[in-house]
């Protein structure tokens, strides 16, 4: 309650001296920071969201499978998608391991995204749209991840300084990910679809993001020569 009080007093002398127009001084500055830090420590404790085990890192996985709305002759895309995050100020990483594509077409790209549900009821296509807390154009949602380009009939790819999530109000944890049959335009298409979802085409695969323990990554990691890139 301490705490409270302190970022109200905190907030307050912030917004009478910015009314007047004075300039916010080095010091005040540090203070929101610290004020920003308290504020994110307290949502964190509210929510009961620190990770309990794993030193405070978070780890979540979502195993790839097929949409079950796919047609029989389209290709079986599987894997999984690994996540990192420490808490509670850490970036999200991410390994992306999926097989199943056409051998035959080396480099096409594929579009990835975080879709808004963790529901595949009616396979991929119950996840909704892209997953789009802040009401922003594609592709600028968190889970906006681009082209992810075939090699040998697969996808292996680490990416670190994500803006997605595991923590707060907009955890991506119960979300969903989508992979897509075509590429991602990545909002330049010149319709409404591109600014929604970057007319990626068929989901043909999906996933929904479950909170884990460290074992996929580690084991992952242990197993290949590092994280992969490509
Ligand atoms: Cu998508
Ligand atoms: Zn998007």
């Amino acid at each position: 309650m301490n705490n409270l009080f302190y970022l109200a007093a905190v907030l307050t002398v912030c917004a009478v001296r910015s009314a007047r127009g004075e300039v916010v001084k080095p010091v005040e500055e540090e203070l929101l920071t610290d004020t920003n830090k308290k504020v994110n420590e307290l949502w964190m404790n509210f929510l009961n969201m620190k990770p309990a085990d794993n030193d405070g890192i978070a780890y979540a996985t979502c195993s790839v499978s097929p949409s079950s709305k796919l047609e029989s002759s389209e290709i079986k895309v599987t894997g999984r998608v690994l996540f990192k995050q420490v808490f509670p100020t850490g970036k999200l990483e991410a390994i992306f391991d999926l097989e199943g594509f056409p051998t035959d077409v080396n480099q096409s790209a594929r579009a990835i995204h975080i879709h808004k549900y963790g529901d595949l009821t009616d396979g991929c296509d119950s996840a909704d749209g892209h997953y789009n807390p802040h009401s922003v154009d594609h592709p600028h949602h968190p889970g906006d991840f681009g082209n992810f380009l075939v090699r040998d009939g697969k996808i292996q790819k680490f990416l670190s300084n994500l803006d997605p999530t595991l923590f707060g109000p907009s955890s991506v944890i119960g979300r969903s990910v989508v992979v897509h049959k075509q590429a991602d335009d990545l909002g330049k298409g010149n319709n409404q679809a591109s600014l929604d979802n970057g007319n990626a085409g068929k989901r043909l695969a999906c996933c929904i993001i479950g909170s884990s323990s460290k074992n996929n990554w580690e084991k992952y990691i242990q197993g290949t020569s590092g994280f992969p890139d490509r």
